[in-house]
C-alpha cells in the first residue's frame, strides 16, 4: 500500500456479535497488541448498543470506534433507527455505509447508500462505503462495471472538499462470510479500478489520497499478501476481528 499517500485503516466489522459484558476483556487483550502498529487507523465497529461500552474500553487508545450503520433522516417518527447525528454526539468517528448484508437482507439500494453518506458527512463521520459484485456477476464479467455505478451513486454529489473522509470497502459478496476471499490479484485489480473511477470524478491528487479496503474473509493467514497490494490500504474484517489476538495479527500485517 501506498502510506506516503494515505492512511491505513484496518475496521472491524463485529456484525450483530459480542456482548457489552465482553468488550472491556476484549479491549484489554487488544490494546498492548496493536499499539506497535502506529501506522494504523484501527477501528471498531459494534452493534449501536455497544457503542458506548466500547468508547470506556477503548477511551486510553489510539482505537477509534464507528458504527455498522446509520439512518439517512435527520430525526423524527424513524422507530428503531439511529441517525448520524446521534453517533456522532456518542463519539463515534466512522460508520460502515452499504455493506452487502444491509442491501441483501434489509434492502438497502444505491440511493438509500448515497443519502446516508450525505447524513454521515453532514455529521462529521467518516463513511466507510461498501461496493462488491455477487457471485454471478463475476462470472458474467461485470464486476468493475457493477463496482463503479455502485461508487458513482454512493458518491453522487459529495463534493471534493468532502472526499478525503470517504474510506471505500470493496467486498465481494461471494467473500463475505464463507471463507472464500479474493486472490490478492483480484483484490488489487478491482482496488485500482475504483481509484480509477474516483481519480475520474475528483482528480488524481484526491484519488491518491483515498484509503480503499479489501473486506470479505480476511483473516490472520492471508491479510498480509492482500494488504501488500499497492491499492489494497486495509481491510474490512468480519469474523476475525472478533477475537482480539487474531485481529492483531491483521492489523501488524498492514
Ligand atoms: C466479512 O469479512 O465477512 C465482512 O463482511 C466484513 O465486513
Amino acid at each position: 500500500m501506498n502510506r506516503k499517500y494515505r492512511n491505513t485503516v484496518i475496521a472491524a466489522n463485529w456484525k450483530m456479535n459480542m456482548l457489552p459484558s465482553k468488550i472491556k476483556a476484549y479491549a484489554e487483550e487488544l490494546k498492548p497488541l496493536a499499539a506497535p502498529a502506529k501506522w494504523c487507523d484501527i477501528v471498531i465497529c459494534p452493534p449501536f448498543v455497544m457503542i458506548p461500552a466500547a468508547q470506556k474500553a477503548f477511551r486510553d487508545s489510539r482505537i477509534s470506534i464507528g458504527a455498522q450503520n446509520l439512518n439517512e433522516n435527520e430525526s423524527g417518527a424513524y422507530t428503531g433507527e439511529v441517525s448520524s447525528e446521534q453517533l456522532s454526539d456518542l463519539g463515534a468517528h466512522y460508520v460502515i455505509i452499504g455493506h452487502s448484508e444491509r442491501r441483501q437482507l434489509f434492502g438497502e439500494t444505491d440511493i438509500t447508500v448515497n443519502k446516508k453518506v450525505h447524513a454521515a458527512l453532514q455529521a462529521n463521520l467518516r463513511p466507510i462505503v461498501c461496493v462488491g459484485e455477487t457471485a454471478q456477476q463475476r462470472e458474467m464479467n461485470v464486476t468493475e462495471e457493477l463496482v463503479t455505478l455502485q461508487l458513482k451513486a454512493a458518491l453522487a454529489g459529495v463534493p471534493a472538499t468532502k472526499m478525503r473522509r470517504i474510506v471505500v470497502a470493496y467486498e465481494p459478496i461471494w467473500a463475505i462470510g464463507t471463507g472464500n476471499t479474493a486472490t490478492a490479484a483480484d483484490a488489487e485489480a478491482v482496488a485500482a479500478s475504483i481509484r480509477a473511477v474516483i481519480r475520474g470524478l475528483y482528480g488524481a491528487r484526491t484519488a491518491r489520497a483515498i484509503s480503499i479496503l479489501y473486506g470479505g474473509s480476511m483473516n490472520a493467514k492471508n491479510a498480509f499478501e492482500l494488504l501488500s497490494q499497492p491499492d489494497v490500504d486495509g481491510g474490512l474484517i468480519g469474523g476475525a476481528s472478533l477475537v482480539p489476538a487474531d485481529f492483531a495479527a491483521i492489523i501488524n500485517a498492514a
